[in-house]
């Protein structure tokens, strides 16, 4: 692979200040900025949303397809192979856990038993790190799941999942103090049905019920922030979900201290969320994003620097509002090297965050408020190739992960040492 030279990286970055600066963008402050925006790096990635619990039910309407030899079946090798594809990826960034990669040490622990002691290792793992960590309760992977979790009309079944969703916050702002930073707590259900349903008001009703019974314990705000995630369609839940964009949104907006959750793969295949930020943020000021590819009917494929990713981020930017949007990744694919699926959507994400910072927003609503639209299509096409790749490495380079394609190498070495290993 291509390997630059320091020289190389330095040359095309004062090359590339230069004409940033030109149009008014410091690029050196660029780099300031992306810097204290950290991507939230989910750990099922490394093992195809399993957990390690090993309790057979419902997958929740989620798949991960593909059988690549080497996934984690275990803490140990999940962070193994995190810690990994953390070293490739450029500045301090997050983790996102799941409540079904609890380390029980072989003891069975129901959901809803679950307790802090159970993600020491992985909050003593960050912590040395330096890094944060948020959360997410399970609700799928489970044979009470098979039936509707919170929104569920079969009481028990419903009170262990409330249960569940309890510990899960109570976990989350522990992680929180422990790391000094606030914790997101991420509330996805995947209840829903296959065909069309008779009585959709009922759940709904009783998903409110079931959302408030979780939510009614306060936590310090420094801890904990508590999200809830909407969706349109599943595998198997494709006619009708209880938790829809609509229903969140009410629950949200007649809430004070809940935020709204857009994975960018839960809408109309045609729909995307980027112009969803500036309307939501009009009346919020906190929300939790899920970048991940849609494909079709899928919601998760590996993020890439493509025009709907790079459209969250833009308007991130012109909405002034990295400090208010939390952004987590949200794919899984089993069917290439796992880490190279982190590495490549955590650098994608990284890298459309700079471009957008990089862009010289201001000649845009410039020539928007002047009333020249012409000008301002024309200023968007031609800064598509403002070199923005100069700045990318030096910011790589400057965080001493790999510069362009090496890390591919890396990957691989890991794979032939580490992964091929693991039969
Ligand atoms: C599922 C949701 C949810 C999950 C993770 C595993 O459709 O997107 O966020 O992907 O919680
Ligand atoms: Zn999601």
């Amino acid at each position: 692979m291509y390997s630059y030279s320091n020289d190389k990286i330095e040359q095309a970055y004062k090359a590339a200040n230069e004409i940033y600066a030109a149009y008014g963008v410091d690029t050196d402050k660029a780099m300031e900025e992306l810097k204290k925006i950290p991507v939230s790096i989910h750990c099922w990635q490394g093992d195809d949303v399993a957990g390690f619990e090993n309790l057979g039910g419902s997958s929740g309407g989620i798949m991960a397809t593909g059988n690549y030899p080497g996934r984690a079946r275990n803490g140990e090798e999940l962070r193994q192979d995190m810690d990994k594809a953390l070293s490739l990826i450029p500045g301090k960034n997050r983790v996102n856990l799941h409540a079904m990669y609890a380390e029980t040490n072989g003891k069975k622990v129901g959901r809803d038993e679950i307790t802090f002691e159970h993600f020491e290792k992985w909050v003593e793992w960050a912590k040395e790190k330096g890094i944060g960590i948020d959360f997410n309760p399970s609700f799928l992977n489970h044979p009470l799941a098979d039936s509707g979790t919170l929104a569920s009309t079969d009481d028990n079944i419903r009170k262990f999942w409330i249960e569940h969703g309890k510990r899960s916050r109570e976990i989350a702002a522990a992680i929180g103090k422990a790391l000094n930073t606030p914790s997101v707590n991420n509330i996805w259900i995947p209840d829903g049905s296959k065909d069309l349903p008779a009585d959709r008001l009922t759940q709904r009703r009783i998903l409110k019920e079931s959302l408030d019974e979780v939510l009614s314990q306060k936590y310090n705000s420094e801890y904990l922030i508590d999200t809830v995630e909407s969706k349109l369609f599943g595998i198997g839940s494709e006619s009708y979900v209880v938790g829809s964009h609509e229903f969140y949104m009410g629950y949200v907006f007649s809430r004070d201290d809940v935020v709204l959750c857009l994975d960018a793969g839960h809408f109309h295949p045609t729909e995307t969320i980027s112009d969803k930020l500036s309307a939501l943020l009009t009346y919020k000021d906190e929300l939790l994003l899920h970048v991940s590819r849609g494909v079709r009917w899928d919601s998760d494929h590996v993020v890439l620097f493509n025009d709907d990713t790079l459209a969250i981020a833009q308007e991130i930017k012109r909405c002034n509002a990295y400090n208010k949007v939390h952004f987590a990744l949200d794919f899984f694919d089993a069917s290439i090297n796992r880490i190279s699926a982190w590495v490549t959507g955590t650098r994608a994400s990284l890298k459309a965050i700079l471009y957008s910072l990089l862009e010289p927003t201001s000649l845009l609503v410039e020539a928007e408020q002047a009333g020249n639209f012409g000008k301002r299509l024309a200023l968007m096409e031609e800064f598509k190739t403002l070199p923005y790749g100069a700045v990318w490495n030096k910011y790589c380079a400057d965080n001493n992960v790999p510069v362009g394609t090496t890390w591919i190498d890396e990957v691989k070495k890991y794979e032939d040492n580490v992964l091929s290993l693991r039969k």
